[in-house]
């Protein structure tokens, strides 16, 4: 059909320059990975989609980017192709993590790749998937809360939606909702830290690249210790499951937190962090890739769509005896960290 795979590279918003793989056809380029199940980007032209309720009408396009010499962007927003970019290393590097990582290949496990649209709607402060058209959407934010919403650990995160979709397929309400949310949170940040990337380097903190000085704090959410956002949970509470999902997922966060890096004060990459527990415990950490491992397991092997806290406790364990042995010390972890946040 005329179109080859060419290698070529952009300059993007947040991680600097990024190799990408691109399709040539005839004498252009187009912003498409025939590497990665044929995902590519394109421009949703500051036009929104229709909604009422979870019924969505189309409105925006996504009009694949093209370029002249497979250089693409400028690193600086006012170039269309720079969130681009961003975007399109984003799904790369989720692409790479669950293939290289887990052993899955593409978002549903089938080696079919999914799309991204950038530049949606105007002032957009929010990025999502939708399982609908298999696809992600980037607004570029207002500027004063938030940049463009093209970090790795947002594409990460909202890419790991169409994981759970696929898999777990955790109710997005009460508990479920917020296991939902954290292992977006999770994996959106283990995404982070495979890329080894020195201008967005790994944390343990949610969308640092995107927030602006007026958004008031250095990150959307923090792992370590959820509530410095002022408003997730730390800990297990019966009435957690009554929070809105991004602030139930705290409690799974912390976990992830413990179960990787253990409680007390740390920094870790030149950041600093302070985790205590919920109860005075003492948790020792058994680092990201078994912590990856453990809940890749749960959430594709063992969790539902009704899987509550104490789910995720069994889920977790299984897939720690599964992956280490029931005598394992990873296992021990695993409760150590639960029990941390008053999970039982
Ligand atoms: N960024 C939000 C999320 O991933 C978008 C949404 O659908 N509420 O949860
Ligand atoms: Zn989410
Ligand atoms: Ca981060």
């Amino acid at each position: 059909d005329g179109l080859e795979t060419a290698a070529g590279d952009g300059a993007s918003l947040y991680g600097g320059t990024v190799p990408l793989e691109t399709t040539a056809s005839g004498s252009t380029f187009q912003l498409k990975d025939p590497t990665r199940g044929n995902t590519y980007t394109g421009d949703a032209a500051n036009k929104t989609d229709l909604c009422f309720g979870s019924i969505c009408f189309s409105r925006a396009p996504a009009t694949l980017f093209t370029d002249a010499d497979n250089h693409w962007g400028t690193g600086a927003n006012t170039d269309r192709a720079t969130a681009a970019v961003d975007a399109q290393y984003g799904t790369n590097t989720t692409w790479d993590y669950y293939k290289n990582v887990h052993g899955r290949s593409g978002i549903a496990g089938d080696g079919k790749g999914s799309y991204n649209r950038v530049h949606y709607g105007s002032n957009y402060n929010n990025a999502f998937w939708q399982d609908s058209c298999f696809c992600m959407t980037y607004g570029d934010g207002d500027g004063s809360t938030f940049g463009p919403l093209v970090s790795l650990d947002v594409a990460g995160h909202e890419m790991s939606h169409g994981v759970t979709s696929r898999s777990a397929k955790l109710n997005y309400s009460g508990e479920s909702g917020g296991l939902n949310e954290a292992t977006s949170d999770i994996m959106g940040t283990l995404v982070e830290w495979y890329a080894a990337n020195a201008s967005d380097p790994g944390d343990y903190l949610i969308g640092e690249e995107i927030v602006q000085p007026g958004f008031g704090k250095p990150a959307l959410r923090f792992m370590d210790q959820p509530s410095r956002d002022t408003k997730s949970a730390d800990c297990w509470s019966s009435s957690v499951g009554n929070l809105d999902v991004h602030y139930s997922s705290g409690v799974a966060n912390h976990f992830a937190y413990l179960l990787a890096e253990g409680s007390g004060a740390k920094v870790v990459n030149g950041v600093s962090y302070n985790s205590p527990t919920c109860n005075g415990s003492t948790v020792g950490g058994i680092g990201r890739d078994a912590l990856g491992k453990v809940w890749y397991r749960a959430l594709t092997v063992y969790m539902t769509s009704t899987t509550n806290y104490s789910g995720a406790r069994t889920a977790t364990l299984k897939a720690a005896t599964d992956l280490f042995g029931a005598g394992s010390a990873e296992y021990a972890a695993v409760a150590a960290a639960w029990s941390a946040v008053n999970v039982s």
